[in-house]
């Protein structure tokens, strides 16, 4: 898909984004103004983003994958998964007591992670060969954070929000990708106590492992790759469930421990 916008209006995009995301404050979505701006458009001001941060010294730590599973995709109302980036301050430990006040409207999905140990490039990478480039499987909670005003967005706004990343916790536990069959993998999440989401594996694309390769492939849009070594978040299995000051989420996975995390 072609650019409609003009180098410096990615550039003043990305600023008025980012600025909503550092100042925590709710915009409107950015296709309102520019009802014309493309898919390619929207991944242009997510790199200006990213270059914005890595120039004031923050180190990208991975990438993630965003409305990679049908509840997602039906929740938020869009058309087709996203990506994003992770900055080493969206980390959050394990048992931590998470700020608030880092967020403005914080939501929590479970998701797993794929640290990878090969290179992965290009647009017909399988399941078997991210699995084989796979070095780690790890439990994960991803914190979103959309700065649209209500999370009401569409595709393009979301992607140039580097879609809606803004935290992100790794649990203790890991797996080696022959572990199981992560499609089956079950995932129960809590919150203060009562369940609130069931999910497994399948629900991100049939197999989280495909969510890697579909971001191999939606890489190659700008020549980029999943470089060895990346940790990847697949994507939600569940739906994201509202957070408020006070909550406490704990994610239980198959054979994979638990994450808790509560918002202080
Ligand atoms: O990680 C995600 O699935 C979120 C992608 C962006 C959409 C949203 O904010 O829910
Ligand atoms: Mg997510």
């Amino acid at each position: 898909m072609s650019r409609t916008l003009s180098e410096q209006q990615v550039k003043e995009l990305a600023e008025h984004v980012e600025a909503a995301e550092l100042d925590r404050v709710e915009i409107l979505k950015i296709t309102d103004d520019y009802p014309d701006m493309s898919f390619a458009d929207a991944t242009a001001v997510q790199w200006e983003i990213r270059r914005r941060k890595e120039n004031r010294g923050n180190k990208i730590v991975g990438l993630k994958m965003g409305l990679t599973s049908w509840a997602k995709i039906h929740q938020m109302g869009v058309e087709k998964p996203c990506y994003g980036f992770l900055a080493d301050y969206f980390s959050y430990a394990d048992g931590a007591k998470v700020p608030f006040n880092d967020f403005i409207h914080p939501k929590v999905e479970a998701e797993v992670a794929f640290v990878t140990n090969k290179d992965l490039r290009g647009r017909d990478v399988t399941v078997d060969e991210v699995l084989a480039a796979t070095e780690l499987v790890v439990p994960a909670v991803e914190i979103i954070d959309s700065r649209y005003k209500d999370f009401k967005f569409d595709l393009t706004s979301v992607m140039a929000d580097n879609s809606s990343s803004r935290g992100f916790v790794i649990g203790s536990h890991s797996a080696t990708p022959d572990a199981c069959d992560w499609s089956t993998l079950g995932v129960v999440m809590e919150k203060n106590g009562e369940i609130v989401q069931l999910g497994a594996g399948a629900a991100v694309l049939d197999h989280p492992a495909a969510s890697v390769a579909m971001l191999a492939d939606m890489l190659a849009d700008v020549d980029e790759y999943i470089p060895a070594g990346t940790f990847v978040m697949t994507g939600g299995i569940t739906a994201a469930v509202l957070a408020e000051p006070g909550d406490t989420f704990t994610v239980r996975y198959q054979n994979l421990g638990s994450i808790t995390l509560s918002f202080a």
